[in-house]
């Protein structure tokens, strides 16, 4: 029934463009694995069900190297010594998790290697091979060598014990405590094999707003058996580790980062883990930060916990992600500010095993922020970027919005931290300052959804979001092209217009919700539609008004100079960029600056009637996304075809509510008429 949602990207459905399906099988004629672990045997069998499923016949699987171009999968410790020879120097161009794809001449016939250090990285090399089939690639006279550029490309799951998913939009949690140790559901290894495709090597099992029950001998058995599964495709399990569990699991009466029984607990809780998992990952910690415990309860700060947590797991080889996601109601003039300032002194105070996991914008995962001044600016720390791929507050499972986008945009932003082209993906992974640690997070838009992601276009995200983790210098629209082929359909009259479309979307998502560096600005609690009006919460800085700061006057959050200064904790080159209004990028005008509502906009408009039609740009952009879908029909099967056109009409309606709420609501400041072009609300 549900099939082909389920699927996924890959899909595998056969080519049907026949200059290369002839191509194909010309060029493949067997296959021969040398591996016999239990990956290798998984790396054979999808190489099996691609090539078969793709090539539309059944491709030999051979024990020796008989005849022509074979594909030959095996490790490098697989290898014998004459093949090893044909290939040896293009090792030195890969690391361990990276891959080589090459044909060679052996005895004077042609081959095919796919290989690695490892057997995980020939996993790798599977992937990508099948993936140059699904996107119709050329394979002729292949020579690839390939590897990720980051250490630790993880899921973070904010799934609850009760597998409820805080931010989750596509059904409950995968993980089925209940059942588990003992049934290993088949969706257990689906996710698995799913993610070892986009090469994600780790997965954080547990929301940040952690419960401690996870660290007990009842759970711990559960996330054994997962962590099983899962290591087979390369994946480590990893954990959140609530920081008041010694007193609420461990019966202590402190859980002080300094005080001895406390910091054994936590040494003797590491040893459990790694003696039932031997590769655990380690732990993911929100501290101190929305009401979470932490080291501050004790009088102490976040190097203290970060670093006692580092102790426990480093006998064992493991990572503490500490989280600078922190924010205080007690320093409400500027909530932008306050993790930088937080942790910038803490630069080089770290143990070698933490590594600072910062999200992409200093406020909270908007639709547009400027890149979080933390990147860079810890030049002796490593810091792992956090993006979320599931849609808090871009209209969750409902709204097409495709992400890449909006992470290349941050990658690419150029802190000046080490001068010109220290962009944030240099910081990311770790080249900037050579950090040996280096990750990307994303907070997964997963769940047991029967498409996994609730719109099918949401399934992107995922991809996108495991292809930039890999390598984050990667285009959105080369992804794009990949993730539409794989998933739909290489036909170009399908492509070119679903690309462009994909590639619209985020700016379409910014324009009807919040243009010009608006943010925040979501009704509140559950961030979904508009809520600029809302005034009345118990902390100050997560009422939309404390964001938008409309008045008579104008509209905007004043973080230049004469405001806040958030901008001065930027490099002086980027300083001086945002915190004139003539400077800064429009996109981030009212993120840095209150302008009045008659402030000129570079096109000649006034602001409110320039806001005023972007409000209406993105509104039609949505309806042109609906007549590009409607006219990809023929490409598209029925089921997948009708679940993105009614969400495109929900999308449509919803961002005329966008418009609609918050013009309706801004004039009462402004009091001025719409412009001409803008369609008066109904
Ligand atoms: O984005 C906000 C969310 C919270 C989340 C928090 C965080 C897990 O609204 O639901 O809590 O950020 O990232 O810690």
């Amino acid at each position: 029934f549900a099939q082909k949602d389920y699927k996924l990207w890959l899909q595998y459905d056969q080519i049907s463009n026949s200059q290369m399906a002839q191509e194909y099988n010309a060029e493949i004629k067997g296959i021969v694995s040398l591996g016999s672990s239990e990956t290798s045997k998984i790396a054979l069998k999808e190489l099996e069900l691609g090539l078969n499923n793709m090539l539309g016949n059944k491709i030999a699987v051979k024990s020796k190297f008989e005849g022509s171009n074979n594909v030959i999968v095996g490790a490098k410790s697989n290898l014998n010594s004459e093949l090893l020879k044909t290939i040896q120097d293009d090792f030195n161009a890969i690391n361990e998790e990276g891959f080589i794809i090459k044909f060679i001449s052996l005895k004077n016939k042609k081959q095919i290697v796919i290989t690695g250090k490892n057997d995980i990285a020939v996993l790798y090399g599977v992937y990508h091979f099948l993936r140059l089939l699904q996107t119709n690639k050329s394979i002729k006279n292949l020579s690839i060598a390939d590897s990720p550029k980051t250490n630790i490309r993880i899921l973070n799951h904010w799934d609850n014990l009760d597998r409820t998913v805080e931010r989750g939009y596509a059904g409950f949690s995968l993980w089925n405590w209940q059942k588990l140790p003992d049934f290993i559901d088949q969706r257990y290894i689906d996710y698995a094999r799913v993610n070892a495709s986009i090469g994600i090597n780790g997965t954080v099992l547990t929301n940040v707003n952690a419960n401690a029950l996870i660290l007990t001998p009842q759970y711990l058995e559960k996330v054994e058996a997962l962590a099983n599964v899962f290591r087979l495709y390369g994946i480590k399990v990893y954990l959140t580790a609530r920081f008041s569990a010694p007193i609420e699991i461990g019966g202590l009466k402190t859980a002080d980062p300094k005080d001895i029984a406390v910091a054994n607990w936590w040494k003797d809780k590491a040893k459990e883990i790694y003696k039932r998992i031997p590769d655990f990952g380690g732990f993911l910690v929100k501290a101190n930060s929305e009401g979470q415990p932490g080291p501050q309860n004790y009088g102490r700060d976040h190097v203290d916990g970060a670093n006692m947590l580092a102790d426990a797991v480093a006998p064992f080889g493991g990572v503490i992600m500490w989280r600078a996601f922190v924010y205080s109601e007690h320093d409400a003039n500027d909530r932008a500010k306050q993790a930088y300032a937080e942790f910038q002194p803490y630069d080089g105070k770290f143990k070698d095993n933490v590594i600072v996991q910062v999200k992409n914008g200093a406020i909270d995962f908007q639709p547009r922020e400027p890149f979080h001044p933390l990147f860079g600016a810890m030049k002796k720390t490593p810091i792992m970027m956090e993006f979320q791929i599931t849609q808090e507050y871009l209209g969750f499972s409902t709204h097409l919005v495709y992400l890449p986008k909006l992470f290349q945009e941050v990658l690419e932003a150029d802190t000046y931290q080490a001068g010109k082209g220290s962009t944030v993906a240099k910081v990311v992974d770790g080249s900037l300052y050579k950090n040996k640690l280096s990750g990307i997070a994303g907070v997964a838009n997963i769940g047991n959804d029967l498409n996994w992601t609730g719109h099918p276009f949401a399934q992107a995200n995922w991809y996108g979001f495991g292809r930039l983790a890999w390598d984050p210098y990667l285009d959105a629209g080369v992804i794009a092209d990949e993730w539409l082929r794989s998933t739909f359909s290489n036909n170009e009259n399908f492509i070119k217009p679903v690309k462009k479309m994909m590639l619209q979307s985020r700016e379409t998502v910014v324009d009807y919700m919040t243009p010009l560096g608006l943010h925040h600005i979501m009704d509140t609690g559950h961030h979904y539609g508009p809520g600029p009006w809302v005034s009345n919460l118990s902390r100050p800085e997560w009422n939309p008004t404390y964001y938008h700061k409309a008045d008579k006057n104008g509209i905007g959050f004043d973080r230049s100079k004469t405001g806040t200064n958030a901008t001065a904790q930027y490099a002086s080159q980027v300083e001086k960029i945002f915190d004139n209004s003539e400077t800064c990028p429009e996109q981030d005008l009212l993120w840095f600056h209150h302008v009045s509502w008659d402030y000129k906009l570079k096109n000649g408009q006034t602001l409110w009637n320039g806001m005023a039609l972007k409000y209406q740009e993105g509104v039609n952009e949505v309806h042109e996304m609906q007549n590009t879908w409607n006219n990809a029909e023929k490409y598209v099967d029925e089921e997948r075809f009708k679940e993105v056109q009614m969400l495109l009409g929900i999308q449509y309606k919803e961002a005329k509510w966008w418009r609609d709420a918050c013009l309706l609501y801004f004039q009462q400041y402004s009091g001025k008429e719409l412009p001409a072009g803008v369609e008066k609300p109904t």
